[in-house]
């Protein structure tokens, strides 16, 4: 049975691969699980049929079966639990791959999300330089260890794994901004994980989606 995510029908992000199902993408292409999109609206995402699936109105969601679940960074667990190719066969560095999975959606991300506020939302307000200047440097706090433990490997620990997966992802949504620039492995780190056949496969899937809306 092949599952069911929810994308967006009309990403913001006009097909930039910004939005939460592109890692979910990106993990079936990496495994080689076939599966299918439903599209939601805005308007469809907060009614009952899709919160039954997602409880806050957002997407993605999976489906498989009597399986129901919600939560990126989880969705990717599922997919790699199940499939060879996303974490290690040896516990310990299964673990360790896991650790990284965490430390990208709940380290890293968090003062991602918070840096992007001011810069879609609060452009307006008198105190926007200062509140930009102090985001900047609680991203870099967090860049600065992440360099260094990268030092110059490819990946975090080894092989590629869900965690690279999740951390090139959630490291996307810096670039251009100078600040991954500023840490040049980092952002080789990115564009290595966006070099991935399973990456631009995923990539070229959701920007169909944006593709299909102009015609
Ligand atoms: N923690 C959840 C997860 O990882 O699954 C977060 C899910 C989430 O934030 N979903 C967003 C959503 O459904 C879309 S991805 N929002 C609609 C709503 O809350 O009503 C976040 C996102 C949206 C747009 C852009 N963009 O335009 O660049 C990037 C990321």
């Amino acid at each position: 049975m092949k599952p069911v995510i929810t994308a967006f029908a009309a990403s913001p992000d006009r097909g930039q691969g910004m939005a939460r199902d592109m890692p979910v993408r990106w993990a079936f292409e990496e495994v080689g699980q076939p599966y299918d999109v439903r599209l939601v609206s805005f308007a469809e995402m907060k009614q009952p049929a899709h919160l039954a699936h997602q409880p806050f109105g957002q997407i993605p969601s999976y489906e498989e079966g009597d399986l129901s679940l919600f939560e990126s960074g989880a969705i990717v667990f599922h997919i790699a639990q199940r499939h060879a190719g996303l974490l290690p066969d040896d516990a310990d560095a299964r673990a360790r791959a896991i650790t990284w999975m965490f430390a990208a959606v709940s380290t890293i991300e968090p003062v991602i999300t918070e840096w992007e506020v001011p810069e879609y939302f609060e452009q307006d307000k008198p105190w926007f330089r200062d509140r930009q200047a102090m985001l900047n440097d609680r991203v870099r706090a967090r860049l600065r260890p992440l360099s260094a433990l990268l030092g110059g490997a490819d990946w975090l620990d080894g092989a590629f794994s869900a965690g690279d997966l999740l951390m090139v992802q959630v490291l996307r949504r810096l670039t251009g901004s100078g600040l991954l620039e500023e840490f040049s492995n980092l952002a080789a780190y990115v564009a290595r994980g966006e070099a991935r056949p399973a990456y631009k496969r995923a990539f070229a899937a959701q920007l169909a989606v944006f593709a299909a809306l102009k015609s």
